[in-house]
């Protein structure tokens, strides 16, 4: 019913020749059929992965967007429409990095989420609580607010046309994982809120799981049933390992 998706976000990493040689790597695999597979660049090399990867089932990301659709005066920013027309299929919002560091609050997500959505792209949603919220046991009402905040105004349906990355924050480029069960407890916990306000659209909202996936975790993380693949990073920066997460999926 749910494919999987597995993307890859390559942070703030990366030279013209390295990426280079990382696609060379990655049109170099096989890829499952059954997955949905993207790459997140910079978006300086938004087109040189776009030309690469032309006739690879490897999709484009953008890492962030602008909070409004169309361009203007917003010094710095891509809006979610050039991102489209650089050829990118899904955007993320809201991930941690950006909402720690960066300041972007639930609003702000928001807007970036409806921005994303009326260009025509798939907003890939993160939300993930803090080790501190985490053992105060406030990851249920932390990841409810953060998606709380996209629901009031897209619904359920809204949400379905994006993906929910559940990220929590302690196991982000920690070496932490995650246990597949502590995950699929979060991730069933994020459907059942769904299914409380709609429990055909429930079934069919993709949520994957990002924070320190490798290959040698992914094949258990993944055969979790309300998890729907990844959002890898470091290890997405090396083509044969995240083609093996790819077959994990
Ligand atoms: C979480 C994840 C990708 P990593 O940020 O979004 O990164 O796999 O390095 O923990």
């Amino acid at each position: 019913m749910r494919r999987p998706l597995v993307a890859g976000n390559w942070k703030m990493h990366g030279t013209r020749q390295s990426v280079e040689d990382l696609l060379l790597g990655l049109n170099g695999q096989e890829w499952p059929e059954a997955v949905e597979l993207a790459v997140a660049p910079p978006a300086l090399y938004l087109q040189q992965c776009g030309e690469a990867l032309q006739g690879s089932p490897i999709r484009l990301a953008a890492q962030n967007c602008a909070w409004q659709a169309e361009p203007g005066a917003l010094t710095g920013e891509v809006s979610p429409s050039q991102l489209r027309d650089a050829g990118c299929e899904f955007v993320l919002v809201g991930h941690s990095e950006r909402r720690t560091l960066f300041g972007e609050t639930d609003a702000v997500i928001c807007r970036k989420f409806a921005a994303a959505l009326a260009c025509g792209l798939r907003p890939i949603l993160c939300v993930g609580e803090t080790r501190e919220q985490m053992e105060a046991g406030q990851t249920a009402d932390v990841v409810g607010r953060q998606l709380q905040a996209v629901l009031e105004v897209f619904g359920v349906g809204g949400l379905a046309q994006g993906v929910v990355a559940y990220e929590p924050v302690w196991a982000i480029g920690t070496g932490l994982t995650a246990t597949p069960e502590q995950a699929q407890d979060v991730h069933s916990m994020i459907r059942g809120r769904l299914a409380l306000l709609d429990s055909d659209q429930a079934g069919c909202v993709q949520i994957i799981y990002g924070g320190s996936v490798k290959a040698d975790n992914a094949v258990d993380l993944f055969g979790m049933p309300d998890i729907d693949g990844g959002l890898v990073g470091g290890a997405s920066l090396n083509a044969e390992e995240f083609g093996a997460i790819a077959r994990a999926a």
